[in-house]
């Protein structure tokens, strides 16, 4: 393996941050800028805040000059961010100039969809929503508006709406992408991966990545923790059925054939357990039902496994033993987006149980038991109480769902079972790209008597609204007190580093306001975000000034640990790692995970995989004009065998038709050899179809377009997307 520098490493995708400032023109459109402090303060004024391009919520450090919004870079004093910030997070001021932006509240004046509007007041607006979700509850309960949101915005908007007396709400981050994973973590460990990753990747002496494409996702901690992995020589191993960054660093890459991930884990635990290569004192001390593992996984033999995941025999006996070598500092990472196939919990569950092997969990080089800042809550009124149960997992048709289901409101609002649902709140979340199956979504909100999109830009959701409200961006605006689960305790603070541009307000301002025209005002006890936010910090001696001037702030170190003092505490039913699953075996689930072989696609037709650029972040990203600079249209990669095969030429465009019919926009192709002959694949959220994004529409291809079918995960009804099937439309 050749070794890099983790400078080097970090531009192997050639976007350095530097790479970001060259490429992006910042002279010219920082122009128009407005500060929100002194306009009279010459020269630089540094303003710490966190970014919130991703979720990942890295501290920064926004620059002003002469009161111009210049730069943002990482805060030093944030572990998550270490004082570096990913590509995105550099260009994140793209959205404060982004000229497609959202600019005052819109109703809607034809038809759904049509994309036709007037501009109003936000008391205008407002009142309209008000009035509508009134009415919405005196016919149907108050419980028949949900709420979708995704991030730290989403909190007080769902504050009002719980107030209100709904509590159906539910985020895309679990049934669309982290939910399978965890929930395959929670029934093995009895507690859940969680975000940011509980993953000491730079500690790991044998890094495990089936999927996870990191250096394309860009998670930052994770990203710089793995090239410190890399650079200490840790051992890559990396599976995926295209050759990804990761792959390139890694020592063994494993091409598998997608969707049979869990045979190969199967037969990696054979030969594990049956040389005897894992932690016996380990197993022994915290296992439960090992030996029906033992005798449930006998027959997974490499040779088995090979004919499915097409990887040879040898190269499954060599990793397994590569990995017990270096035990327990071997991670097999967990993965994040990892609602692929439908069995996603049961694969999850199967990285589990060979981290549990390896002895890794509550281990150095691991997983770690996180620690959190914790910031006493304000004394809000208790909330009405909600007289119906959640509308999204009825009779908890999926037992082991632990968040709410997305893809369940959606079809309680097609089919008014288990009751209707009427309203729609939409914040943060682009539900058109997000969920599988546009045509549902759509159906859905035909059937709605209210549709509200809180968005920053006009996406294809806010497209489908009868009302539209223009938020602040997060340079913007204060958000509520962030702290995560991380190695060690902090807590940051979002605050504004410019003033909106033009009529946009912050998610904490729409909240209370619209609480008030709802008759729920008293939910909002205070007078404006600073009087909630110094509430809140005096509880913990410090204070609102304090944290603005820091942004970020410690607190104690505390074990993470076993080797450092943790006790091991499995919060399952056994009360130890569960090898074999009551729970599952109770609910008539395979106690231990079984392999089972994945539809094919027809002839002619390919699996469309889709994954992360370093660039961009899902759909929301691809009209920031710094960004857009860096990669303004996604790619098709197509293997050079089928390029040939089908006279596909580097850099031609097609269209993608999928197994039902759907045409896709043109999209180049890109001719490689580093990706299966089976499969193609693209990154996520291009292809925008928004008339009024006028920098990305029609650039590009979505994914989110061709993904008409999904296999729902029976534990916990996350939604496998990696199921549709594409061929080559090249008349263009
Ligand atoms: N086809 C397909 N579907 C997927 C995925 C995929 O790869 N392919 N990935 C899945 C995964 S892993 C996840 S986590 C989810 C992500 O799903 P989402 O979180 O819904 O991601 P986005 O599509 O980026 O939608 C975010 C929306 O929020 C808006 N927005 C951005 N900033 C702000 C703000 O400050 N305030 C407000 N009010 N709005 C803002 C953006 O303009 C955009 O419309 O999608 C899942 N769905
Ligand atoms: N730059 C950037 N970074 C991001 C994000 C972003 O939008 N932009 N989003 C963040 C979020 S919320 C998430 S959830 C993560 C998602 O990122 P990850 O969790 O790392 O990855 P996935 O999206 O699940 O998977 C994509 C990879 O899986 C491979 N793959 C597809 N099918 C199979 C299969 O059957 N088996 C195996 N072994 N591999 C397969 C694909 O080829 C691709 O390399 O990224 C995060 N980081
Ligand atoms: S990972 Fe990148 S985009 Fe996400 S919060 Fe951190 S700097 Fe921002
Ligand atoms: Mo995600």
């Amino acid at each position: 393996m050749n070794h890099i520098s983790r400078r080097k490493f970090l531009r192997i995708s050639g976007f350095t941050v530097g790479a970001v400032a060259a490429a992006s023109g910042i002279g010219p459109v920082l122009k128009g800028a407005k500060r929100i402090n002194d306009k009279r303060i010459k020269g630089i004024q540094k303003i710490p805040t966190f970014c919130d391009v991703c979720f990942w919520k890295c501290g920064a450090i926004a620059y002003l000059n002469d009161g111009k919004l210049w730069k943002i870079e990482g805060n030093p004093e944030d572990p998550l961010s270490k004082g570096r910030l990913c590509p995105r997070g550099t260009g994140g001021i793209g959205a404060h100039f982004d000229p497609d932006r959202l600019r005052s509240p819109l109703i809607r004046t034809k038809a759904r969809g049509k994309e036709e509007w007037k501009e109003v007041t936000w008391d205008e607006a407002l009142d309209y929503i008000a009035v509508k979700m009134n009415k919405i509850k005196t016919q149907y309960g108050p419980e028949a508006v949900a709420l979708f949101a995704h991030g730290i915005g989403g909190n007080f908007i769902k504050h009002t709406i719980n107030a209100f007396g709904s509590q159906n709400f539910a985020a895309p981050s679990f049934s669309q992408c982290r939910g399978p994973r965890d929930v395959g973590f929670e029934l093995t460990y009895g507690e859940a991966i969680g975000s940011p990753e509980r993953t000491d990747i730079e500690n790991s002496k044998c890094l495990v990545l089936i999927g996870s494409h990191l250096g394309e996702n860009m998670h930052n901690s994770q990203v710089q923790e793995f090239a410190e992995a890399v650079q200490k020589d840790a051992v890559i191993i990396v599976v995926d059925p295209r050759f990804s960054v990761a792959a390139s660093k890694a020592k063994y890459y494993l091409p598998i054939k997608p969707g049979t991930d869990i045979a190969l884990l199967l037969a990696w635990m054979n030969v594990i357990v049956k040389e005897k290569l894992y932690d016996v004192d380990y197993v022994t001390k915290y296992g439960f039902g090992f030996e029906q593992f033992e005798s449930e996984i006998n027959d997974y033999t490499p040779e088995w496994a090979y004919p499915e995941t097409g990887i040879d025999p040898d190269l499954i006996r060599l990793t397994a033993r590569e990995m017990s070598k270096n035990k327990p500092s071997t991670l097999i990472h967990p993965g994040r987006h990892t609602s692929w196939y439908g069995d996603d919990a049961q694969r999850s569950r199967a990285i589990a149980l060979i981290n549990a092997l390896m002895g890794s969990w509550g281990r150095k080089g691991g997983f770690f038991y996180p620690t959190k800042y914790s910031v006493p809550d304000y004394p809000y009124p208790a909330y009405p109480e909600f007289k119906k149960p959640k509308v999204d997992n009825p009779d908890k048709k999926y037992p082991f769902a632990s968040e709410e289901i997305t893809t369940g409101i959606r079809s309680a609002t097609i089919t008014g079972n288990p009751y209707p649902i009427k309203g729609w709140v939409v914040c943060a979340t682009n539900l058109m790209n997000a969920l599988p199956d546009q045509a549902e979504t759509t159906k859905a909100i035909q059937n709605l008597d209210l549709m509200v999109v809180i968005d920053v830009i006009p996406s294809e959701i806010a497209g489908w609204a009868d009302v539209v409200l223009p938020e602040s961006v997060y340079l913007e605006r204060y958000d509520d007190l962030h702290s995560s689960p991380f190695k060690e305790k902090f807590l940051g603070i979002r605050q504004p580093v410019v003033e909106s541009p033009n009529d946009q307000k912050p998610n904490w301002w729409i909240a209370k306001k619209l609480a008030d025209k709802l008759g729920v005002g008293n939910y909002f006890p205070w007078k404006d975000i600073e009087e909630y936010l110094e509430f809140r910090l005096t509880k913990i001696g410090s204070s609102l000034d304090e944290l603005k001037k820091k942004g970020i702030i410690h607190g104690q170190k505390v074990p993470i640990f076993f080797e450092e003092g943790i006790e091991p505490k499995f919060d399952t039913p056994s009360g130890k790692i569960e090898f074999y699953s009551t729970q599952l075996q109770q609910a008539g689930f395979d106690p231990v995970p079984k392999y089972k072989k994945p539809e094919q696609p027809p002839p002619g037709y390919f699996r469309l995989l889709f994954g992360r650029s370093p660039v961009h972040s899902f759909s929301r990203t691809q009209s920031n004009r710094i960004l857009m600079d860096m990669m303004e249209e996604n790619e098709i990669w197509v293997n050079s065998d089928i390029a040939q095969k089908y006279g596909l030429k580097n850099a031609q465009h097609v269209k993608l038709k999928n197994q039902d019919g759907v045409v896709s926009n043109k999209i180049k192709v890109k001719v490689t050899e580093r990706i299966r002959t089976d499969c193609v694949y693209m990154v996520h959220g291009f292809g925008h179809n928004s008339r009024m994004l006028k920098g990305a529409f029609g650039k590009g291809a979505s994914d989110a377009q061709l993904i008409t079918k999904y296999v729902n995960d029976p534990l916990m009804g996350g939604t496998g997307m990696n199921v549709n099937f594409v061929t080559f439309e090249t008349e263009v």
